[in-house]
């Protein structure tokens, strides 16, 4: 029988045994793993055969007794699902019985709390740690995720931090600026990393799916406030965005603005998806979307802004500007990209119109450039080690 394993445990007591000797227990952080309903991961596989008796568990065969196939559960990893979009997304899926979510996070408590605060069901989800301010953590998640034995069949990179009022940089465990590092680097190696699993998937539609945002295409009103997202030739990003005797901007500007440094991962994770479509979509099969969910002002991402931004900010993009979604509806929205059948189309930019239509979105000049996008894949594959 599954073991319940409180979601208080702290990170040092939780263990995951290595895949081909269940029996052993691993303690270490970077391992840092659990089911709400499982301890051990073929336990994981087994909890969701008892909640979702409609779809059969991820990874196993489906044949019903009167030998028509049914789908069997999807395995859908999001990354910092533990609040705004990510959550409600991961509620989203988590709910309609056919996805696994696996809550990939850099806080593990926050993250089970989160699950659990929003009424997510146990054994609907799995937490796992991930830092993608870190190369070696994106590295230890994809190594534990394959412990786990699960198969995976879309991927979400949604992660991302702001640092509107930041003046200095600051920087990942590898050196590189923190917003790009975070949004798009750490994100750029987790997605080529696990496009091995997502190939070797059964499931009917593969996705993988980065978040784009409106304020990163200088095509529209929302992109035209300053300061205004623009990579220029590339030239801070081929210097490492170290900041010392270089620059920690993209476009090799001498000062820091932390809210242009978003701006930019921001077309980064554009321009990444349209590369991935460019180069794999057609060899793979796999769908690579991009999307703007809407303006879902009350998040987590504006924390650092000041507390006069957070006041008014919601009820301007509410009343003023229209562009306001809640949490749920944003969640909704990604849980589209993720499972709609009808959203299968790749290399597509989603946003929904007023009545919450999903529609294709065209990009500015910049967030589609093919060049762009190639010099920027090759000089990312160098920064995280894989050229
Ligand atoms: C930079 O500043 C920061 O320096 C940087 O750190 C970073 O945060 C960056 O992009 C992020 O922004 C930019 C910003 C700062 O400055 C400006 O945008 C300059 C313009 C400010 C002018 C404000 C006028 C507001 C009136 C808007 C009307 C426009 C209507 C357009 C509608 C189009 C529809 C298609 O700005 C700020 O930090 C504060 C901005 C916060 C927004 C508050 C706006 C006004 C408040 C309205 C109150 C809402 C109440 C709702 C009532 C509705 C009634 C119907
Ligand atoms: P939130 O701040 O609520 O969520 C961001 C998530 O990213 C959190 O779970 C956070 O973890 C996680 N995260 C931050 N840094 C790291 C890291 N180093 N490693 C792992 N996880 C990390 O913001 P939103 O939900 O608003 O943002 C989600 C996505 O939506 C972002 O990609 C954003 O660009 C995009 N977006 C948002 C819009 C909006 O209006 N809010 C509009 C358009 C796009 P923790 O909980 O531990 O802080
Ligand atoms: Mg913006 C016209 C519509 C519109 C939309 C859809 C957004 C979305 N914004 C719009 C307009 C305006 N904004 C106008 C007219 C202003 C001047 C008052 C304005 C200002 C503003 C600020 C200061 N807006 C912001 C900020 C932020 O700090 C947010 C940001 O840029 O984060 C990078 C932001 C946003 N506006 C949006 C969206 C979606 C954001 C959140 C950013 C994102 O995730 O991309």
């Amino acid at each position: 029988m599954a073991l319940q394993v409180q979601a208080t445990l702290l990170p040092s007591t939780l263990s995951v045994p290595k895949k081909g000797n269940l029996g052993a227990v691993v303690k270490e952080p970077a391992f840092l793993s659990v089911s709400q309903k499982a301890k051990k991961p073929s336990l994981v596989v087994r909890a969701q055969v008892a909640t979702a008796p409609q779809v059969a568990s991820p990874g196993a065969s489906t044949s019903r007794a009167d030998g028509k196939k049914t789908l069997r559960q999807g395995v859908v990893v999001i990354t910092g699902a533990s609040s705004g979009l990510g959550l409600a997304a991961a509620k989203a899926l988590a709910e309609t019985g056919k996805w696994h979510v696996v809550m990939a996070c850099r806080d593990f408590l926050k993250a089970a709390t989160a699950a659990k605060s929003a009424g997510m069901a146990a054994g609907s989800y799995t937490v796992m740690h991930l830092d993608l301010a870190s190369l070696d953590s994106v590295r230890q998640f994809v190594d534990n995720f394959r412990r786990s034995d699960m198969p995976l069949d879309a991927l979400v990179c949604n992660a991302a931090i702001y640092r509107p009022t930041a003046r200095t940089p600051t920087f990942t465990a590898d050196g590189y600026e923190m917003s790009v590092g975070v949004n798009h680097l750490g994100h750029f190696l987790l997605a080529r990393l696990m496009l091995d699993d997502l190939k070797k998937s059964d499931y009917p539609s593969r996705r993988l799916i980065i978040l784009g945002s409106i304020t990163g295409n200088t095509n529209t009103l929302a992109g035209n406030i300053p300061p205004k997202a623009g990579l220029g030739d590339l030239r801070g990003l081929a210097g490492g965005l170290r900041g010392q005797n270089g620059s920690a901007m993209i476009d090799g500007a001498e000062s820091f603005d932390g809210a242009k440094a978003y701006k930019d991962s921001k077309i980064c994770n554009m321009l990444t998806m349209q590369e991935f479509h460019r180069r794999l979509h057609e060899e793979t099969g796999i769908t690579f979307a991009s999307l703007y969910p809407g303006c879902i002002a009350t998040t987590g991402l504006f924390r650092e802004h000041i507390p006069l931004f957070r006041l008014l900010f919601p009820p301007f993009q509410r009343f003023v500007t229209k562009g306001f979604v809640s949490e749920a509806e944003s969640g909704k929205r990604l849980a589209q990209v993720v499972s709609d059948p009808s959203l299968t189309k790749s290399g597509v930019y989603w946003s929904w119109n007023k009545d919450s239509a999903s529609f294709e979105n065209q990009l500015s000049q910049e967030a589609s450039d093919p060049e762009k996008a190639k010099k920027l894949w090759d000089l990312s594959e160098k920064l995280v080690g894989l050229a």
